[in-house]
């Protein structure tokens, strides 16, 4: 962990500089009719989980290069997590993948604890197979042609719940490899009833108060067809499986140019949006760092989000996921949780009144403006002033490159050679 003297020296050469910026803008929020404390206090209770395997560098299929001081195994990583969390305080909660991160319970909630860490939703790994496995995954998991390795597939996605329901955790997010790579590969309809058959049984194992979220991918790894390709079969999945069920929507799972957030504010209407992935895209499934590429589009996305506030019921999951080639992950994951915490901010300083007023008289200038409004406001004071009210850092970047925390650990985490990005 960051030395708390550190975080309040680095703090204090930035003080008086955010309390001007803050006031001004305070000011002029209030000429629009925001109380910015308001604002802050909402941001500030707006937390990100941070999944396990993002503190790590990625890497594509062609190669990874690994970085310096990586996480050698999950209390590592969740000792990184503990540092995104010290100085962001936008990610007090930590996403696991069962089998990479398997420990005792006790260790774990143990160094959580410690680390002023909760655990999120669970994640099950069905997309590759593990050492001693009796079943292999090549051509699928829950839906696969052969029953022994569907039901191997599930005791999996059972065998995870039963781990994060000692860890605090109340959801298992699902997401299979599963498709095909040539026509006429699999059946579609027998392979998605094989796929329903499997879901129901994980379902069925789910406790009273947990939420299980599916995640439709239009492609990759398997290039013809993914069994859950989209919204509208991931609708139709939880919807069969019943009110526990719900639609979560990573943001890179579709095709170029998407209306993501019509999608969003669809699953809404219906009750049926889980949470979400964040990051950003460019070509494909990218993941690219959330904000990085087309920060209006993650804002749209959050204009529905707070548009659907105090909804019954209405509680998404948050969780970013994206892989981290170039840069330092947790100066990535950092500045990433930030970008959400500021389409938020962004999004709650729309007039929603003069918006749906427009909206009402047809006056289509008139009402993108009034999104325009809001994504153009600079939020960072707001932002900053949130994280020093709650201990952390007014600049979390420049205060961990001052803190020396990657050479730190780099001292003791060997670099690992490895192949493959783990992203899902
Ligand atoms: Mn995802």
């Amino acid at each position: 962990m960051i030395d708390k003297s550190l975080i309040e020296a680095q703090n204090a050469r930035r003080l008086a500089a955010l309390q001007s910026d803050y006031a001004a803008l305070g000011e002029h929020l209030a000429r629009r009719g925001f109380n910015i404390d308001a604002i802050k206090k909402k941001v500030g209770a707006y937390g990100i989980a941070i999944p396990s395997w993002g503190v790590g560098t990625g890497g594509t299929r062609f190669a990874r290069f690994p970085g310096e001081g990586e996480p050698r195994h999950i209390f590592d990583k969740l000792e990184d997590c503990g540092v995104i969390q010290q100085l962001t305080r936008a990610t007090p909660t930590v996403s696991l993948h069962i089998p990479w991160d398997k420990a005792p319970t006790a260790d774990l909630l143990g160094k959580a604890s410690d680390l002023g860490l909760r655990f999120d939703a669970m994640n099950s790994n069905t997309f590759q197979d593990q050492p001693q496995q009796r079943s292999s995954y090549k051509y699928g998991s829950v839906s696969n042609a052969d029953a022994p390795t569907r039901m191997q597939a599930v005791e999996h996605n059972l065998e995870c719940i039963e781990i994060g329901a000692k860890l605090g955790s109340k959801a298992l997010t699902v997401w299979v490899g599963d498709g095909t790579n040539f026509p006429g590969q699999q059946d579609f309809t027998r392979q998605f009833d094989r796929y329903m058959d499997s879901l129901h049984a994980i379902y069925a194992g789910l406790p009273p108060d947990w939420r299980l979220f599916t995640e439709h991918k239009m492609y990759e790894p398997a290039f013809y067809s993914t069994v859950l390709q989209d919204w509208g079969t991931n609708y139709i999945i939880a919807t069969e499986l019943g009110p526990q069920a719900y639609c979560l929507v990573d943001l890179g799972h579709h095709a170029p140019n998407t209306n993501i957030e019509m999608i969003v504010a669809r699953l809404i209407s219906r009750q049926k949006l889980g949470g979400f992935h964040f990051n950003d895209s460019k070509y494909g499934d990218d993941d690219l760092d959330t904000g990085s590429v087309d920060p209006y589009r993650l804002f749209l996305v959050f204009n529905e989000l707070v548009e659907a506030e105090g909804k019954p019921g209405f509680t998404p999951a948050h969780m970013l996921d994206q892989s981290h080639n170039v840069t330092d992950p947790i100066e990535s994951l950092m500045v990433s949780a930030m970008e959400v915490q500021r389409a938020y901010a962004q999004a709650l300083l729309v007039d929603r009144a003069a918006l749906h007023a427009a909206q009402d008289d047809n006056d289509a200038l008139m009402a993108t403006t009034q999104l325009k409004t809001g994504f153009r406001t600079d939020v960072e004071p707001i932002l900053a002033m949130a994280r020093l009210d709650a201990g952390g850092a007014i600049d979390p970047v420049a205060t961990f490159r001052a803190a020396g925390y990657r050479a730190r650990v780099a001292a003791i985490r060997p670099k690992v050679m490895g192949q493959g990005g783990g992203i899902v």
